[in-house]
């Protein structure tokens, strides 16, 4: 039997406060995704996008430092709901954002399926904010403290569970701009993290590998989170918080076709497209490249 593969958008902007996010999952399905994946033998259903809130108040109500908060957490609920039937019926959950405050969401949604969902977490960032740690509010930063049930409890009891995760089943890779407090968490829970640094010196195949053996003991299932913005702004320029340094278009093909082999991942998501931000849609159309490698695509 053929994979099932379903696709869920989810045109989320209102986890940060640049517009044009929420046509993430427009402008992948423009890129060609769905038939990249029909052309791997997968069985592809698009489930549609999950409907957002748009609220008329220009999106800067914030509640402790928590930018849109009602409709960041009824989002994520939704997303929730929805990804949680996919893995009940035994589909692998395709999430398209959205800005990266949606992966709340989605892991709620997955790691009820699993007693220790590991998560592969590949940004520029750490998203280990919480409303207090936050220099903007934005609740796209925070969505892997929130998974940890750190954070408002509007938002680490979606779906009526914490935490989602635990923090050694964590791997951080790409990233180059952590805030203060998020090192300090980062520390206290002890969490795997390959830092640009760390990329450089060891190159990619050394990391992946690393991230793959680190998981596979202590996992029954592993969520990839791609944040656009993991890789250089000079490759995939429309991303809403770009950070120069990144990981090249073929660091991270390689790395998604070592995730491939190694048939551990389970569910992902890849967040952060910015087609208002973006060149000729180069972004959109790196993010369906990394999905098809990651779905099996060069692989004999
Ligand atoms: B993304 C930031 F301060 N850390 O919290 C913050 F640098 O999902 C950026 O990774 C967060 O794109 C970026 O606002 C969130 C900032
Ligand atoms: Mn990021
Ligand atoms: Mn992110
Ligand atoms: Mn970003």
């Amino acid at each position: 039997m053929n994979q099932k593969i379903s696709i869920i958008g989810v045109p989320m902007d209102l986890g940060q406060n640049r517009r044009g996010v929420d046509m993430g999952p427009s402008a992948i399905r423009y890129a060609g995704i769905i038939d990249r994946l029909e052309q791997l033998k997968l069985d592809i259903e698009d489930l549609g996008d999950i409907k957002i809130a748009r609220p008329a108040h220009n999106n800067q109500e914030k509640v402790d430092n928590l930018r849109n908060l009602k409709e960041v957490s009824e989002g994520s609920s939704l997303l929730a709901e929805k990804v949680d039937q996919v893995v009940q019926s035994g589909a692998f959950p395709l999430v398209l954002g959205g800005d990266h405050s949606i992966a709340m969401g989605t892991l709620a949604g997955v790691a009820k399926h699993y007693e220790n969902l590991g998560v592969i977490w590949y940004d520029a960032h750490g998203d280990l904010n919480t409303g207090e740690s936050s220099p903007s509010g934005n609740i796209h930063g925070m969505p892997l403290a929130v998974s940890l049930g750190i954070g408002h409890e509007k938002l680490t009891n979606i779906l009526g569970y914490a935490p989602k995760i635990k923090p050694e089943n964590i791997v951080i890779i790409g990233a180059r701009s952590l805030d203060e407090g998020e090192r300090v968490l980062i520390k206290e829970k002890g969490i795997q993290v390959f830092t640009m640094h760390e990329v450089d010196k060891m190159g990619m195949p050394a990391v992946m590998e690393e991230s793959i053996n680190y998981l596979k003991g202590r996992t029954d299932g592993v969520h990839l989170s791609l944040d656009l913005d993991g890789l250089d702004p000079n490759e995939a320029p429309g991303v809403g918080t770009p950070v120069m340094g990144g990981l090249s278009y073929r660091e991270s093909h390689l790395a998604m076709e070592m995730l491939a082999q190694s048939k551990m991942i389970t569910s992902a998501e890849f967040v952060e497209v910015n087609p208002i931000l973006d060149e000729k849609n180069k972004t959109a159309n790196m993010a369906v490249g990394l999905m098809g490698s990651l779905l099996g695509e060069s692989l004999l």
